[in-house]
């Protein structure tokens, strides 16, 4: 047998640690030590750690356990008396080859048992998390797979560093000095995407550049890989459709040209020889302007099994974006893509996934789920959500993403029954799909805490925990995250969990109340701007969205108007194609309603928008209370940031009520309902708040 490898052999092979300050570069894996009890308990189950596995990967669980604990305040004492614990290789049937299953008997010995190691890797984390969060560790019986197989997320980067709808600063991929210089930040990246268990990042921007496919950057990318690697992380790339034509001398990018198909195999057997793991390619195709096969009277199948083809024979994926509307289309935005891919349910090959957003417009505050999940049974069909907060509210506002990702993964689809759910359509389980996948549109940049704000990394967070398992509460993630990030203390976790749960709430109410959608800004997309009328597309036009007038407001989305309800199973349908059956926080996503509609609690629907904002605005205020109660338990540095942000989000949760009040009562010259203050100025001063270098855009 080979030797043990343990923990205090690791011990000098472990970087130095060097004191932060707090700001937020540790993310969720920060010093937290645990209350004196539970130290001195997870001092004594962990005196010894030891690994029978040797690979690279079982080392860095090995040297993540020792230093977890450390952080925890729970340093294994040299020669003491206790407790082992074993990261162990196993059969075990009642995992998955990325999962683990960690036992802890009375007599002081866990074991921490998967198929590979890097289920060692995930289980460790996981053994940290339980004791971050204060779960007892005594005895565990716990075994945990992914529900879902591809947990990756999609960087919007462009290769000079800008990061397309990114908050964050600039992007962590320091192209220009790749592949020499490999940034320490790659390897704490990949730690904290490992520690949720996010299995893939596709690296750059889906408006993709065809440089990303060159030799030089392959290299690069491979440098990339190398450091991502050992954390179970694979790199994939988004590709330019027209790659063909643009680097290859090609005269044409059509899927079905044998010399297309051709150039599309060299290059994947290229990057393949540089990077034997490679993921696979995220294609964006004939959507907001970029290339793709419809130029060539091509289906968006024939296009992605074309390039499926390429990297079949190594084992790659094709991940092809269902995000498309187009110009010269006259139909409800709503509708295209459905239209576009549902007849093609059955055409696609078994190594593409359809990557579809969570709602059918664009990541907005709120939206119902996407028709097309329960609508392509015979599809892999996996889901795409912005963790960058591209309209709720950038880097500065608190709307923790959790609550929404989750909406629309417990969504019923109904497509097979009560309970068909989103989730079960995307873990697969619904209509027995093996190949699986979640995307998150990543909120991270070069800042040093990473995500442009301390609450940001949630987000983050709350994605790799929704991909690994579908079905956890999005208080549940809360509760961890705060705990991990500000520590155990009961009435910070509490607090912190208070304040983030109704947060997206919140900004629904001050942005976007009631199902309205598409009301901000133009480019920038930040702030209110419901009045914009005069962009070249109509589906660019606040207006198109709300539909305002002197009588009513809301998108007919009914069988009277585009009938995109039909997309929807008949239930659903049935339920939204009357305003007194559809959920109140979609009623003018689906409906044109008169401004004195009455609502289900008896108001009219001008007053009941109204007070929705005032409750957006007043939830804020509550927010701010709440943090500044915490000021005795958070450290200086990210309590005075938060409470900066929330200062700022309270002025802009004003801006967005009044502005959007001005705006509407322009158009149906109705008053205010009594006790809700006129706007603090008059619509001319909001439509010239204009924000020229608003960062993210394009
Ligand atoms: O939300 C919109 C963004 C674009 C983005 C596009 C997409 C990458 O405003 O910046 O482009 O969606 O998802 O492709």
């Amino acid at each position: 047998m080979r030797p043990l490898l343990t923990a205090l052999a690791l011990l000098a092979l472990m970087p130095q640690t060097v004191a932060h300050a707090e700001d937020g570069h540790e993310l969720w894996l920060r010093a937290s030590p645990l209350p004196a009890p539970q130290r001195s308990a997870l001092r004594h189950q962990a005196t010894r750690l030891q690994t029978t596995a040797h690979g690279p990967t079982a080392r860095l669980a090995l040297a993540e356990l020792q230093r977890g604990l450390a952080r925890l305040g729970a340093t294994p004492a040299r020669g003491g008396k206790g407790g082992t614990i074993t990261l162990e290789l196993v059969q075990d049937s009642r995992i998955n080859d990325e999962g683990f299953h960690i036992t802890a008997r009375p007599d002081g010995q866990t074991v921490i048992a998967a198929r590979r190691e890097i289920g060692l890797l995930y289980g460790v984390f996981h053994y940290l998390r339980l004791a971050a969060t204060g779960a007892p560790l005594a005895t565990l019986d716990l075994a945990s797979s992914p529900r879902v197989q591809l947990r990756v997320l999609n960087h919007w980067d462009n290769l000079d560093g800008v990061v397309e709808r990114g908050y964050s600063g600039r992007s962590i991929w320091d192209w220009w000095r790749l592949p020499d210089w490999r940034d320490t930040l790659y390897t704490e990246y990949a730690r904290a995407n490992a520690s949720l268990g996010i299995n893939g990042v596709v690296v750059n921007n889906v408006n993709a550049k065809s440089t990303s496919l060159t030799a030089p950057y392959i290299a690069k990318l491979a440098a990339i890989a190398g450091e991502l690697r050992p954390w179970g992380i694979r790199v994939y790339l988004s590709a330019r459709w027209t790659a063909p034509m643009e680097i290859g001398g090609l005269k044409s990018a059509d899927p079905l040209d044998p010399a297309v198909a051709a150039w599309w195999r060299a290059k994947s057997d290229e990057i393949y020889a540089a990077i034997p793991d490679f993921g696979g390619f995220l294609v964006k195709a004939n959507s907001e302007g970029q290339p793709g096969p419809q130029d060539y009277r091509r289906s968006h199948a024939e296009g992605a099994n074309m390039l499926a083809a390429a990297v079949k024979p190594h084992g790659g994926v094709v991940m092809w974006r269902a995000f498309v509307y187009a110009h010269d289309n006259p139909d409800d935005r709503a509708k295209q893509a459905y239209n576009d891919f549902q007849p093609l349910d059955g055409q696609f090959a078994d190594n593409v996934l359809v990557q579809v957003k969570n709602g059918a417009i664009d990541f907005q505050p709120r939206e119902p789920f996407h028709p097309l999940f329960g609508a392509m049974p015979k599809t892999n069909l996996m889901m795409e959500f912005q963790i960058t907060k591209e309209y709720v509210g950038q880097s500065t506002h608190l709307t923790y993403l959790g609550t929404l990702f989750s909406e629309t993964l417990q969504a019923d689809t109904q497509a097979k029954g009560t309970g068909s759910t989103v989730a079960k359509v995307v873990d697969g389980t619904l209509d027995g799909h093996r190949l699986t996948g979640m995307a998150g549109v990543a909120n991270i940049g070069a800042d040093r805490d990473w995500s442009g704000s301390i609450f940001n990394q949630a987000d983050w967070y709350a994605f790799g925990r929704l991909a690994w398992d579908p079905e956890l509460s999005p208080e549940t993630i809360a509760r961890e995250w705060a705990a991990q990030t500000f520590g155990p203390a009961p009435k910070v976790v509490n607090t912190v969990t208070t304040i983030m749960m109704p947060s997206r709430e919140a900004a629904v109410d001050y942005m976007t109340p009631l199902g309205l959608a598409h009301v901000m800004g133009t480019g920038h997309h930040y702030g209110p701007a419901p009045w914009v009328s005069h962009l070249a597309r109509p589906e660019w036009n606040p207006v198109y969205y709300h539909k305002a007038d002197a009588q009513g407001i809301g998108f007919d989305r009914s069988a009277k108007g585009s009938n995109a309800i039909s997309q929807y199973a008949p239930p659903i349908a049935q339920k939204l194609s009357d305003p007194a059956t559809t959920d109140e926080r979609q009623l003018l996503w689906f409906h044109h309603l008169p401004w004195d509609y009455r609502l289900k609690n008896g108001e009219a629907l001008w007053s009941g928008m109204v007070h929705h904002y005032d409750a957006g605005v007043a939830q804020v205020a509550r927010m701010q209370v709440q943090w500044d109660s915490l000021q005795p338990y958070i450290d200086k540095e990210r309590f005075a940031k938060t409470q900066a942000f929330l200062a700022i989000q309270r002025r802009e949760a004003q801006w967005w009520r009044d502005a959007s009040i001005a705006y509407f009562q322009s158009v149906n010259h109705l008053d205010l309902p009594s006790g809700s203050a006129k706007p603090a100025h008059d619509l001319d001063w909001y439509k010239e708040q204009n924000l020229p270098y608003a960062p993210g855009n394009p």
